[in-house]
């Protein structure tokens, strides 16, 4: 019997600064009433998905900064989200900016959580590749400061049993590096699932702003195909407070095939039907680590970088 994961991508359109997180919660939950009404057992949100992409404006002030983050998972705002879950049977991954104190020590990272269908959290997830900058360089027309406002995620890669399978996650810059998709592979994931929020305009290469949607696509699918597993890459799309984020969230089957695409820049839901045996098609054959990988002549890969860009 093959295990089918029916798989929804929830793009959310723009969320102003100003939107509370009660609303937003509402636009998810009618996303997900859509996709458990097309019979999902999980819907996917993007990253950041509770507010608006802060990491574009230079703050000073900490506790302006800290009213992104969520000091608690699940809590009063997104407790709706999770109650409807429970009573339609369904899974969900969002993104969220996480606080936690440890040791009296505040820390801050760009998280992303699984959530089964009957309401526990079964994964977590910190962003390991933070792009951006960590001071503030008026020359952008946007900031990009996720280096200052995030640590970056010190957990390596990892896999949870879900949904009949295992799933793995990663956030937005995770999908350009090679290196996250065949990391889970190894530690045998069979879909990943990735929110992204990516502005068109990429200030220190304009020359690349109309290959965005190229780059993004590209990353998603070479990361299915080499490593035979679902890409689920779900955006934060559209004009957000005067900044282009690209759409086109993506479902790609092991096979590297986009095989569903939202069409607009707003609350969108992608729905496919995700065998997860699928991944066999690739991993037993072209890309069987077993038969044909050569992790010992692979010796630059984990060495440290210490060559200058
Ligand atoms: N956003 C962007 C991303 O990696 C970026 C940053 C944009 C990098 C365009 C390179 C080119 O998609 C986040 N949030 O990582």
């Amino acid at each position: 019997m093959s295990r089918v994961i029916v798989t929804g991508a929830a793009q959310l359109g723009p969320i102003a600064r100003s939107e509370p997180r009660e609303r937003v919660v509402v636009r998810m939950i009618s996303l997900m009433e859509k996709a458990a009404a097309r019979g999902c057992d999980l819907v996917v949100y993007p990253e950041l998905a509770l507010t608006t992409f802060f990491p574009r404006w230079y703050m000073e002030d900490q506790a302006e900064i800290d009213a992104f983050f969520e000091r608690s998972m699940p809590n009063v705002e997104v407790a709706p989200l999770f109650a409807r879950a429970r009573e339609l049977g369904i899974g969900f991954s969002f993104g969220y900016a996480e606080l936690i104190v440890e040791e009296g020590v505040a820390h801050h990272y760009n998280t992303a959580i699984v959530v089964d269908k009957a309401g526990e959290i079964v994964h977590r997830y910190r962003k390991i590749h933070l792009p951006g900058h960590t001071s503030h360089e008026p020359w952008r027309a946007f900031q990009h400061l996720e280096k200052r406002y995030f640590e970056p995620g010190m957990e390596p890669f990892s896999v949870a049993e879900a949904f009949g399978g295992k799933i793995g996650q990663a956030i937005c810059n995770d999908r350009r590096w090679p290196e996250t998709y065949r990391e889970l592979a190894l530690r045998d994931a069979e879909m990943v699932l990735i929110g992204y929020n990516t502005p068109v305009h990429y200030p220190q290469a304009p020359e690349h702003d109309h290959l965005q949607c190229f780059h993004n696509h590209l990353s998603l699918q070479a990361g299915a195909y080499q490593n035979g597993m679902w890409v689920v890459g779900v955006a934060k799309a559209g004009k957000e407070e005067g900044c282009d984020l690209i759409g086109q969230s993506c479902i790609v089957a092991p096979t590297g095939e986009i095989v569903a695409m939202a069409g607009t820049l707003g609350d969108e839901l992608v729905v496919h039907d995700c065998d997860l045996d699928r991944c066999t098609e690739i991993r037993a054959n072209i890309f069987s680590f077993k038969q044909h990988r050569r992790p010992e002549i692979y010796t630059a890969l984990t060495a440290p970088h210490d060559k200058e860009d």
